[in-house]
């Protein structure tokens, strides 16, 4: 969709704040953001007896059609004048009952009275435009919105709070210092004392050394917010679907003795040690003229694909057989993979020599274990000191930094000029401030915001 140039933005805009599902939520808010919000909300609710139109003060009163003067709903009317707001514009909202019927009817009728439907995200491009919060802060507050474990949640809430603006704020004023010594040079070299030749680049690679340990603590936040998809592949009745059950803790998936009991793919979403998951059962693979059936072992080999992470189940009364083999060669390469002996209970314990983990599926034996090697081959090593969270596009900028300062550095222990040194200097404080929206460009912005939800 295209976005309004964000210089044009004075106009009114209006969104459902709240969910928009076909659920029966009590509350539902429209919210509207700009100059004539007020004005609009005085057009639609009215507010009985003797209510003042106080900035911060709740009124109480009904929406109505102006046309007909019909009550659309009883509700509450929250006004916040700039620039003590959200957006610093003025912004009203109208808490109204939940549903889908009368709140729609109430956002329809603020169109109607001028405002505009909001982009996604558009909220929180004006409070970002209005200088009432940096990029990174406006990215977690629609991280905070998606978390999907309470450790991703607490990640997003440090980024509200500004820690990663300060962080990377901070290695940004430093490149900046250095910068600002190295173009006086250029500019001015026989009016100023000479440069320390060894200070400027010790920094750089002090600043680089920093961004460096931010990246390794990106992967660990992109764990915890982004998760995993998990397939659970292996022979037909192994027990795929018992531990997709077992580990969610549920009776998700068809278990029965027929081999070939799933056909689909089944999916459950868990958390475990923050990390979310998404674990898919498969459909067991083998050879089979079965129509149905062979669509569901397509769909195995597919979801076998694209997952982060495989767990090649088999069974240990069988041993490991030559199917099994076959089915490790198809994972393909680089994908963190753990070979799971299953039916403990049944199997001689001397069966497991293939197998990375052994668990029974049916008495639960083995299933921490299962887990922690699973966490732990897919590079999660705990997060107790983990303060920030990088999402891709701060990781890209943040990686596009530490190149360009090693581009910059290698130019220094080449002695050459310093213009030299400064281009890539230049690109590496560039990227900061993208990070953090202190520099940074308008198509940037939309695609950043465009991401986020309607109403945000
Ligand atoms: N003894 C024992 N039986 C198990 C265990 N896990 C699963 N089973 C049994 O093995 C049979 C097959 O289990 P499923 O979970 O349906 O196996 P599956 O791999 O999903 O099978 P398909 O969907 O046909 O590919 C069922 O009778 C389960 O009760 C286990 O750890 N020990
Ligand atoms: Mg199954």
């Amino acid at each position: 969709m295209h976005r309004l140039p964000t210089a044009l933005a004075d106009d009114t805009i209006a969104a459902v704040a709240t969910a928009v599902a076909a659920g029966e939520g009590s509350v539902a808010i429209v919210r509207l953001s700009g100059s004539e919000a007020e004005a609009i909300g005085r057009s639609l609710f009215h507010a009985p007896g003797q209510q003042e139109w106080e900035s911060h003060r709740v009124l109480y009163g009904h929406v109505r059609d102006p046309a007909s003067g019909e009550r659309v709903d009883e509700a509450l009317l929250l006004l916040m004048r700039a620039p003590r707001s959200f957006t610093r514009e003025t912004v009203v909202e109208f808490h109204c009952h939940g549903g889908l019927i009368s709140v729609q009817r109430v956002l329809e009728l603020v169109l109607a009275a001028g405002a505009r439907r909001a982009l996604p995200g558009e909220f929180s491009q004006r409070a970002f435009l209005n200088g009432r919060l940096d990029l990174t802060r406006a990215e977690a507050i629609s991280e905070l919105i998606t978390a999907r474990s309470r450790r991703a949640a607490q990640l997003a809430m440090a980024g509200l709070d500004g820690g990663l603006e300060r962080r990377i704020a901070a290695l940004r004023e430093r490149l900046l210092d250095q910068l600002a010594e190295l173009e006086a040079r250029v500019d001015f070299e026989d009016d100023l004392p000479p440069l320390d030749a060894a200070a400027v680049p010790a920094e750089l690679a002090a600043v680089r050394i920093e961004l460096e340990q931010l990246l390794a603590e990106a992967a660990q936040g992109q764990l915890l917010r982004e998760g995993l998809r998990v397939a659970i592949v292996g022979r037909p009745n192994v027990g795929k679907s018992s531990l997709l059950n077992r580990l969610s803790r549920s009776e998700r998936a068809i278990v029965t003795d027929l081999p070939g009991t799933t056909r689909d793919l089944v999916e459950s979403e868990l958390v475990l040690e923050g990390v979310p998951l998404t674990l898919l059962d498969t459909a067991g693979i083998r050879s089979t003229n079965d129509r149905v059936e062979q669509i569901g072992i397509e769909r195995s080999r597919a979801a076998l694909q694209a997952a982060d992470a495989v767990l090649l189940l088999f069974d240990l009364a069988a041993g490991w057989t030559a199917e099994d083999a076959e089915l490790l060669s198809q994972v393909p390469a680089g994908v963190p993979l753990l070979r799971v002996g299953n039916k403990a209970d049944q199997a001689a314990s001397d069966s497991a020599g293939s197998a990375d983990v052994c668990i029974s599926a049916l008495t639960g034996a083995g299933q921490e274990q299962l887990v922690a090697a699973l966490l732990r081959c897919c590079g999660h090593c705990g997060d107790q000191g983990l303060q920030v969270a990088l999402n891709h596009r701060q990781r890209d900028l943040a990686q596009q930094a530490a190149d360009s300062l090693g581009r910059s550095l290698e130019a220094a222990q080449q002695l050459l000029p310093w213009d030299f040194w400064t281009i890539d200097l230049r690109a590496a404080v560039r990227a900061l401030g993208e990070i953090t929206g202190a520099e940074v460009s308008e198509a940037v912005l939309d695609r950043v915001f465009a991401r986020f939800c309607i109403g945000k």
